[in-house]
């Protein structure tokens, strides 16, 4: 069953992988399903046959048979629920590698989103300046918390997990921003998601979808 998810045609981060298509290709990769992807204008994905696919007109979507999914969360969590490799087969590990999936999604995410936002649209406002330490310590507050709760260990829970790929993927998003480096155990943690074969694998798919021609 083909399975094809979509993505930027050409991604705004030119290929650093920091798009969430990365996170659906990884968690494909993980589990060794083949995979298409869709390139989408930002035009076209506010036309009325991507709406159909992705209400809010955003990629990624996931598309396989007769069913189609948007929201990184649920196909992530589609993709290890299907196949063996992302969720531990104990019930209540399972359970708390979801937890750590929402947690990613819900908890730590919006304050990374928040001073990405900042950077980006705020840059030539003059709140600017007040602003960002404000957004900045709401994402150290995430930070502090997280690395307590890992502290010493490889993952977040016992073996590696879809857990671990969502918390990987959204830490990534802050490597712009440099912060990520004020705590080494982050940084190892998100180092080894991206050591992993399958994530190179997602990487380097996405970053010959943005090589400039030529
Ligand atoms: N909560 C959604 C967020 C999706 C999202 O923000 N996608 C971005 C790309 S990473 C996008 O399509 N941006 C273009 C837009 O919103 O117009 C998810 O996790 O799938």
């Amino acid at each position: 069953m083909t399975i094809t998810i979509t993505a930027f045609e050409s991604s705004p981060d030119g290929g650093k992988g920091l798009a969430r298509d990365t996170r659906v290709r990884w968690a494909l990769e993980e589990v060794g399903q083949p995979y298409k992807v869709r390139g989408v204008s930002f035009k076209a994905m506010k036309e009325p046959a991507h709406l159909a696919l992705h209400p809010f007109g955003q990629i990624p979507t996931y598309q396989e048979a007769d069913l189609g999914l948007f929201e990184t969360g649920a196909i992530v969590f589609h993709i290890a629920e299907r196949h063996a490799g992302l969720l531990p087969d104990d019930a209540n590990a399972r359970a708390r590698a979801i937890t750590w999936m929402f947690a990613a999604l819900s908890t730590v995410e919006p304050p990374i989103l928040e001073l990405g936002n900042a950077r980006l649209l705020e840059s030539d406002k003059p709140w600017l300046e007040e602003h960002m330490p404000l957004v900045k310590d709401r994402v150290r507050a995430r930070l502090d918390q997280l690395s307590a709760h890992l502290g010493d260990a490889d993952w977040l829970d016992g073996g590696f997990s879809a857990g671990d790929l969502m918390m990987v993927s959204v830490l990534l998003r802050l490597k712009p921003s440099g912060m990520l480096a004020e705590y080494p155990n982050l940084s190892a943690y998100v180092a080894r998601g991206e050591a992993r074969p399958a994530y190179k694998r997602a990487f380097e798919a996405q970053l010959a979808m943005n090589k400039p021609a030529g």
